[in-house]
């Protein structure tokens, strides 16, 4: 007998879709695209040649459908690793759950799950509206530490080195995660990588500076000069080392594209983001339905 999962552990609306996403089994493709804003699903759902499906809830909007053969879900996910672990869970679910019987299939299937979304540069040299690939993310935020997430050796010591440069005012436990290698293999190619850091906010957890003192005024130095056996950090954005744990942790393929619209370092803003986002979602796009 398996165990049945309880209906407060995983709950269903009245009419079996999951709990926050409002999704089916059937509405959700093997190949999965999260973007942060939900104005960015239609963006991306634009160039389906077919759209079968639009739902939503909460910030959490949906569409699937094609491109030739290829069966593509847009999510939109807000912002944060909080509603990653909402999206991922409920993602997994609908697709490794019987949802009928609320015992986990003897087959799990692997999603390919592809992070579109914006971020900042940490390095002088990396221009604005680029286009990088997370390798790897140091998560700053907690997320990861609820779960069992087997850390490879390798990740353990650049995790170690990290910790040795954060100042002592940072209070936060980093975590890492990795980039799925096969995805990484298959549709980066010529793009740029880097090691990104995911923060649990925008403002002083990303180093910036308006109005609320920083308890931690010299983050961002450290972050911009950590360097460990020619790697380094090059960006900052709020999901990717959520996203990549807890798919890691769940048999899910992750990676993570990233828009970079500002250079924190030089101080420079893309002076036309949509346009740049529009161009690296066709590129994105090309990617996933050629292989
Ligand atoms: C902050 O403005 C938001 O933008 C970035 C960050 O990760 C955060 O979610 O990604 P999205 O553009 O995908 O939302």
């Amino acid at each position: 007998m398996m165990n049945r999962i309880s209906d407060t552990d995983l709950i269903l609306n009245a009419d079996g879709t999951a709990y926050h996403l409002n999704l089916l089994p059937e509405d959700v493709a093997d190949t999965i695209i999260f973007v942060g804003d939900q104005d960015r699903v239609p963006a991306v759902s634009k160039y389906f040649d077919e759209v079968e499906l639009r739902k939503g809830k909460r910030e959490f909007i949906t569409h699937t459908g094609r491109i030739g053969h290829k069966r593509l879900t847009v999510i939109s996910t807000g912002i944060g690793t909080d509603n990653i672990d909402i999206v991922l869970n409920e993602l997994d679910a609908l697709v490794n759950i019987d949802l009928s019987t609320r015992t986990v299939k003897p087959d799990l299937k692997s999603l390919n799950i592809i992070r579109i979304g914006t971020s900042g540069t940490v390095q002088a040299d990396i221009p604005v509206d680029s286009l990088l690939v997370s390798e790897a993310a140091f998560g700053l935020d907690p997320l990861l530490h609820y779960y069992d997430y087997p850390a490879t050796a390798e990740e353990l010591e650049l995790l170690k080195a990290f910790k040795a440069v954060l100042p002592e005012t940072f209070k936060g436990q980093p975590y890492i995660a990795s980039a799925s290698s096969r995805l990484i293999g298959s549709l980066d190619a010529d793009i740029q990588t880097g090691i990104t850091i995911t923060t649990p906010g925008f403002y002083s957890p990303q180093g910036r500076q308006v109005r609320a003192k920083s308890a931690i005024p010299d983050l961002l130095t450290a972050i911009t000069e950590f360097r460990h056996h020619g790697k380094r950090i090059t960006n900052l954005e709020m999901e990717t080392a959520g996203i990549y744990g807890l798919a890691a942790a769940l048999g899910h393929q992750a990676i993570s594209f990233n828009v970079l619209l500002a250079n924190r370092i030089t101080n420079t803003f893309s002076r036309q983001p949509a346009a740049i986002m529009d161009r690296y979602i066709k590129t994105v796009l090309e990617r996933i339905a050629a292989v």
